[in-house]
């Protein structure tokens, strides 16, 4: 275990309070062909999440939809991270970390490199073989699920990064991630007002952007759910209850933008999406882990919203 400070807000600031994002710094890459070293094969990794981590949210649904969950063993951290990290909660009802018996996630990290100084992170795959991480970096983990693992996909599993939309879905998803995904961080993690506005009015553009392009379509990209959808769900479903009033993106909840409420619900209700959602995790990682932004880490009770209404997706012209 580490016993390295970690600052207990989680963000690098610019000189006019903006949030700057730190680089990924584990980047290996597993291969359907064993040619990066990893190869895809079947009990070999183990994917460390937190359920509470948009990020790592990503990779479970990819992991779920394309059923690789007896491929791929998942090891969940407790929600409440203190100065030393995630950490596997010990005892009843609790998921001990069953690969290696960490302790900490930090663990991981310097048993792959007792050298490494940067932040200890989820989603993160964990190499049975080499007794290492081989990445932490969460744009790579669902596209290697995606497009390396087909071998060992059930058999009906959908294309989620289809070769013909792969262009088409580079370009959402990087407007996607810049303004919403870490739009609501560069809005919650913002210690300058001027700073904090822009990612807001950036953060609420882009939602309006949206909401236009989803009146027409079911789906982000093509007639296909795809990885751009994954991307965007992670952030929504965690909005009304987190990112409004924790992060101050409170111009508008998601209930109030009907297309992207609509949406929402149509993925959450089914397979692989709303059984992955975990609304006591998500609330009490955010409100009682960013001590700068919740000193009190009082969780609130609310919002009380109803995922299971129906919506009416794919019904009309889209
Ligand atoms: N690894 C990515 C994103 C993943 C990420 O930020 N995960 C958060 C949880 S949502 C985390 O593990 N933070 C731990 C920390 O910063 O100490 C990054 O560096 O931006």
């Amino acid at each position: 275990m580490s016993d390295k400070a970690l600052p207990q807000f989680p963000a690098e600031t610019s000189a006019d309070g903006a949030f700057v994002r730190q680089e990924y710094s584990i980047r290996d890459r597993i291969t359907a062909d064993g040619s990066s070293g990893f190869p895809a094969e079947a009990g070999r990794y183990h994917l460390y999440v937190s359920l509470a981590c948009p990020w790592a949210h990503r990779s479970i649904i990819v992991r779920t939809l394309l059923g690789l969950e007896d491929t791929i063993s998942m090891g969940v951290v407790d929600p409440i991270r203190d100065d030393r990290g995630w950490r596997f909660a010990r005892g009843e009802g609790h998921d001990a970390d069953g690969v290696c018996n960490f302790e900490f996630l930090s663990e991981a990290y310097l048993r792959t490199d007792p050298s490494f100084t940067g932040r200890y992170t989820v989603p993160c795959i964990w190499d049975r073989v080499t007794q290492r991480l081989v990445t932490n970096n969460y744009p790579d983990i669902t596209i290697d699920l995606e497009t390396q693992f087909t071998a060992l996909h059930k058999p009906d599993a959908p294309d989620l990064y289809p070769a013909h939309l792969r262009e088409a879905i580079d370009e959402v998803n990087a407007l996607v991630y810049r303004d919403v995904n870490n739009g609501v961080y560069r809005a919650g993690f913002a210690t300058g007002q001027a700073a904090y506005e822009r990612a807001v009015d950036r953060l609420f553009a882009r939602l309006v952007w949206l909401e236009d392009r989803l009146a027409n379509q079911r789906y982000l990209v093509g007639d296909q759910l795809t990885e751009a959808d994954i991307r965007l769900f992670t952030t929504l479903v965690r909005f009304d209850a987190v990112y409004y009033g924790h992060f101050k993106c409170n111009l508008r909840r998601l209930v109030d933008y009907p297309n992207l409420w609509g949406y929402a619900r149509d993925l959450f209700q089914r397979p692989g999406f709303g059984e992955t959602v975990n609304f006591d995790h998500i609330k009490r990682h955010y409100y009682m882990t960013h001590d700068a932004i919740n000193p009190t880490r009082i969780v609130p009770k609310g919002p009380i919203v109803d995922w299971n209404i129906p919506h009416d997706r794919g019904t009309h012209a889209r």
